[in-house]
């Protein structure tokens, strides 16, 4: 059985390539629901009814595991759909935050996300939790996930779009900054330029991918098959939606279906 994997849009794929990578033995069912994406400003209970409409399209072809690759509907619906599902569900959250706290030197950590995310302070409650001392700086960062959905975030322009978002953060004492956003790896390049080398960039992915692997073992459903499929899904254009997962994942990815 896959592992399904879901996100307001493309934003989970940086997940999804973590888990592929670390897990190259799992089948991977994707769900992005581009069509409706950006989630971060809807109202929670928008973003919730959304939520559940994706996990039940992947709950119908029957998946092992749900990873919720997206910090607004992890921020939202996490514990609901533990509570309500019948397979291990996890979030970007928690993982996120144990990747920052695991590398912060000085315990003063930012995060940006979207007003969703930034607003529900799950982040602020994931890092207290794990070291009470930490200082945490919030910033939404609303702009982002839709610039990186349009695809060519490779403009001059973005570049000016970030940093004057980001300025409250630069003159900040923080030596790490989550991307509390599924999509915001992909503008890291960006990020990294505006913040400076100095600061340390935290894609909650490969912690994620960590805890999915933890969780199969420990229920004893990994797969150990030597033939996987990774099936995408979008309820937006494929065509936009294969662009952006052909260049993550430096290979073609034609099997896009809507
Ligand atoms: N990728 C999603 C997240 O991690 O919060 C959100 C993108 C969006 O819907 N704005």
């Amino acid at each position: 059985k896959p592992i399904g994997v879901i996100d307001s849009g493309v934003g989970g794929l940086t997940v999804a390539k973590q888990i592929i990578r670390q897990l190259p033995k799992e089948d991977i069912l994707y769900l992005g629901d581009t069509a409706r994406c950006p989630y971060g400003s809807r109202p929670y209970t928008e973003i919730r009814d959304f939520t559940w409409e994706m996990t039940n399209f992947l709950m119908e072809k029957d998946i092992k595991m749900l990873v919720i690759a997206c910090n607004t509907a992890t921020s939202v619906v996490l514990n609901e759909m533990r509570e309500k599902l019948q397979i291990p569900v996890i979030g970007v959250v928690r993982p996120g935050a144990r990747a920052a706290i695991k590398l912060t030197q000085n315990d003063q950590i930012g995060v940006i996300g979207t007003n969703a995310t930034i607003n529900s302070k799950a982040y602020h409650s994931a890092l207290k939790r794990i070291n009470d001392k930490v200082i945490i700086e919030g910033l939404a960062c609303p702009e982002f996930a839709g610039i990186v959905e349009n695809g060519d975030y490779n403009k001059p322009e973005i570049f000016e779009i970030v940093k004057h978002t980001l300025a409250p953060l630069i003159d900040s004492n923080i030596d790490t900054l989550i991307l509390g956003c599924t999509h915001y790896p992909l503008l890291s390049p960006i990020i990294q330029k505006v913040m400076g080398p100095s600061i340390q960039l935290i894609s909650s992915g490969d912690e994620t991918a960590l805890e999915v692997s933890a969780i199969l073992d420990q229920q004893n459903i990994l797969s150990n098959s030597e033939i996987t499929t990774h099936e995408f899904f979008t309820t937006g254009d494929p065509t936009i939606f294969s662009k952006i997962a052909s260049s993550l994942f430096q290979e073609p990815m034609e099997n896009v279906k809507y």
